[in-house]
């Protein structure tokens, strides 16, 4: 069984076999999470993005990961958070899982996800948090590590309580 780790830090210098981005359906780049991935890693993975021609919320594609330390990318856009009866539940469990699932198919043994949809895109923490870590419970026998990587000191609190719940 893998080993489930919430840390407070900068997901770009994360070393794993894959890190997980923020993106938009475009797959275009753009602030947040998203940007600090694109601007570390280098304008190589944009060019790769543009190849793919967008991708549906709660869907995943993978790239190189340019100069990042990580050994690619993954790259879902999250839903927009519309007060929650617009399907955004399920279309975040989507982003988890297709992630997992894209990084399970090429055997990648670790991998590191920013808390998807709950910057810009507006998703409350504490229910984003419940999803992310759910799917993770779903997933770790296939991997090694599972790394959540909150930006922020009560973005860490939130997961580190909501992984505790779920555990009970
Ligand atoms: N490492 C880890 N987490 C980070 C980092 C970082 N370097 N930088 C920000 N975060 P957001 P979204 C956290 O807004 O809500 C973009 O423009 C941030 O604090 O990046 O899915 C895309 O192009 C928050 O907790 O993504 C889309 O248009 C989390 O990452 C749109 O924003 C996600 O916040 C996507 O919005």
């Amino acid at each position: 069984m893998g080993k489930i780790i919430i840390k407070k830090g900068d997901i770009t210098t994360e070393k794993v076999d894959a890190i997980v981005n923020a993106a938009n359906s475009r797959l275009a780049g753009g602030g947040g999470v998203d940007g600090a991935i694109h601007r570390a890693a280098g304008p190589s993975v944009l060019e790769e993005c543009a190849k793919f021609g967008g991708c549906r919320t709660g869907e995943a594609v993978m790239t190189g990961a340019g100069e990042l330390p990580a050994g690619c990318i993954i790259h879902t856009p999250g839903p927009r958070w519309r007060g929650g009866s617009s399907g955004e539940i399920g279309l975040l469990r989507n982003c988890y899982r297709n992630s997992f699932r894209l990084a399970r198919d090429r055997s990648l043994k670790s991998i590191a996800f920013p808390a998807i949809s709950t910057g810009v895109y507006g998703f409350p923490i504490e229910k984003a948090a419940e999803i992310a870590l759910g799917e993770g419970l779903k997933f770790r026998d296939d991997f090694d590590e599972i790394i959540y990587v909150c930006f922020s000191s009560g973005d860490h609190e939130v997961y580190t309580r909501a992984y505790d719940k779920l555990k009970r």
